[in-house]
């Protein structure tokens, strides 16, 4: 697609001269998705100033623990951090900011001053270490770093074998160089936003990469506000007065969005438990009534167990995302609390859910429909669409859509102007789609092709099952076998009666060809910093290199 782009309102070009080449963009369908924007767009304009300057600056935006703050509030501390900077720290638009800390207010505030002043954030997830640092810093090429105190010490570290990181201001310890002291300075109270295009480069998210180095994918100030005016108006609708909460970290382009997009762009209040682990979740929820739940649906599994004699009856939507939602999770979730989870497909690379069903369209099972203003079709190995009912590869496009900060690899990710996300799905004869594994969870066994997937829903449904994977191993006749790495439920003891019992459950359950012939019973499962199973660590083990 020809790609014409706004002048640019950033002085340091380094996001417009690291786009992709013309030839590999995805089509980016705003006008076919109703969605217009104007060329000079700063989105924190829209999703904070535009409540105060509209007579919403009371409403309360953040409720954290011993906190709450106002729009107004929040948009104070806003100004504040984007003059210091401008003023103290030197950023001109275009700059790129490391962001380290967990789901925290000043977390927030911090992300949508580098937005205001027209940097480009880079969230890292809280949990990577030193080593795991390196590479965003040396990828963006990032010269300062806004972090919380207590998780400095891992930054340090980075910084060392990344020295192009010239400054790491800190929040929370006090001292005399820290960001509150700079922010307390006269003259900080107003800060106009920097003027930006629409389609300059506001963020730089990296995926979690199963294999290989991450990938930086880009997003403009336009992105962060199609994502609420497309899923977040027609699919989630949410109202004013929810009140949102979830596990996924900010650094996560789930989290994001679900924590803190959608919620600022309809004046909604955020709330940011210090911690988000599925027991303080409940919590939480109770505790602040939430209304909105976003997390993933091995957190939804792991909170089904705790609820007995806890009041979670204030949430009235909650949203699976990140990985397949197994039907067993969907029906237990139904049968708890009344609610049908709301399961949606989200990329990194699409910034959001491209794919899911508005409360009173659910299908049990299916992942949904194409979110109004995107388009998804089933294709073959060559590009072709497939008929219904066929499964293949999963190609989508609409509103936003994948741009890798230098990377050969966008030409594998963008096909013909269709972003391919590597799912095999299949799309039933009313439009539904329904996820059958990544591409490379296809196991071959004697032939038979066996979608780790299913077996895993299958497993689910035992009582003694809390959490599985099952992959391929290596097997001299078969080529492969399906192999199962079990996580049992507490107090289930293990032991040659039970590995028999999971098998038989299988065989009933679905073609007894695909029921594992190795069960190995593990005390937790590998999994990536947003949660995501790592099969392919499971793939090592099975053949034995781990
Ligand atoms: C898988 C799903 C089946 C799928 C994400 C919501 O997960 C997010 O982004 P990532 O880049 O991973 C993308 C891949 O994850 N996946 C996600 N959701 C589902 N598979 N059913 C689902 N509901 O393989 C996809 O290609 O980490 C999710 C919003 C923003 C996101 N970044």
């Amino acid at each position: 697609m020809p790609v014409a782009l706004s002048p640019s309102g950033h002085l340091d070009s380094f996001a417009r001269d690291h786009l992709p080449p013309p030839e590999s963009w995805p089509d980016l369908r705003l006008a076919e998705a109703g969605l217009s924007y104007p060329e000079r767009l700063n989105c924190v304009s829209e999703l904070l100033d535009r409540h105060v300057t509209e007579g919403r600056g009371a409403r309360t935006a953040i409720v954290a623990p011993g906190l709450a703050w106002s729009y107004a509030e929040l948009a104070a501390q806003v100004n504040r951090i984007a003059n210091v900077l401008t003023r103290d720290l030197g950023l001109v638009p275009g700059n790129r900011v490391l962001l380290r800390a967990a789901n925290t207010p000043m977390m927030v505030a911090s992300y949508l001053a580098v937005l205001k002043a027209g940097g480009v954030a880079v969230a890292t997830m809280p949990m990577l270490r030193a080593g795991e640092l390196v590479y965003p810093i040396r990828k963006a090429s990032i010269a300062l770093a806004l972090c919380d105190h207590r998780l400095l010490p891992d930054l340090q570290a980075a910084q060392a074998q990344a020295p192009e990181l010239a400054r790491i201001i800190c929040w929370g310890d006090g001292g005399a160089e820290s960001l509150e002291t700079l922010m307390a300075q006269p003259g900080y109270e107003g800060f106009a936003a920097a003027a930006t295009a629409s389609d300059d480069v506001c963020l730089i998210g990296f995926t979690s990469g199963t294999t290989g180095e991450p990938k930086g994918t880009m997003h403009f100030h336009r992105d962060l506000l199609a994502i609420c005016d497309a899923y977040g108006a027609r699919v989630l609708q949410a109202s004013p007065d929810d009140r949102f909460i979830g596990s996924p970290p900010l650094a996560f382009t789930f989290g994001l969005g679900g924590l803190v997009l959608f919620p600022m762009r309809i004046g909604a209040t955020m709330i940011l438990p210090e911690k988000a682990g599925p027991p303080d979740l409940i919590d939480a929820i109770e505790r602040y009534r939430a209304s909105v739940c976003f997390t993933a649906p091995t957190a939804y599994r792991a909170m089904l167990d705790r609820l007995d004699g806890r009041d979670v009856s204030s949430l009235r939507i909650c949203v699976s995302a990140g990985e397949a939602l197994p039907k067993p999770t969907f029906e237990a979730w139904l049968a708890k609390t009344g609610l049908m989870l709301m399961d949606g497909i989200g990329a990194t690379e699409m910034l959001h859910i491209f794919i899911g069903a508005p409360r009173d369209r659910i299908r049990p099972g299916a992942t949904g429909l194409p979110v109004p203003g995107y388009e998804a079709r089933i294709i073959d190995a060559e590009g072709r669409e497939l008929p219904d009912g066929t499964p293949g590869r999963l190609a989508v496009r609409g509103p936003t859509g994948c741009r890798y900060l230098a990377d050969p690899r966008q030409a594998n990710y963008v096909l013909d102007g269709w972003n391919v996300t590597g799912d095999t799905y299949l799309r039933d004869a009313d439009g539904y789609f329904w996820y059958q594994a990544r591409n490379d969870d296809m196991i071959v066994s004697a032939g038979y092709n066996i979608a780790g997937p299913e077996v895993e829903v299958c497993l689910l449904t035992h009582p003694s099952v809390a959490e599985c994977g099952v992959v391929g191993a290596p097997d001299p006749e078969r080529g492969q076998i399906v192999k199962a790495y079990v996580v049992l439920r507490e107090g289930v003891q293990p032991g040659p009666e039970l590995v028999k019992a999971l098998q038989d459950h299988v065989k009933a359950g679905i073609a007894p060809y695909k029921y594992p012939r190795a069960i190995e019973i593990v005390a937790a499962l590998p999994k990536t910093p947003t949660g995501k199973l790592q099969r392919f660590a499971l793939r090592q083990m099975a053949r034995g290199q781990a």
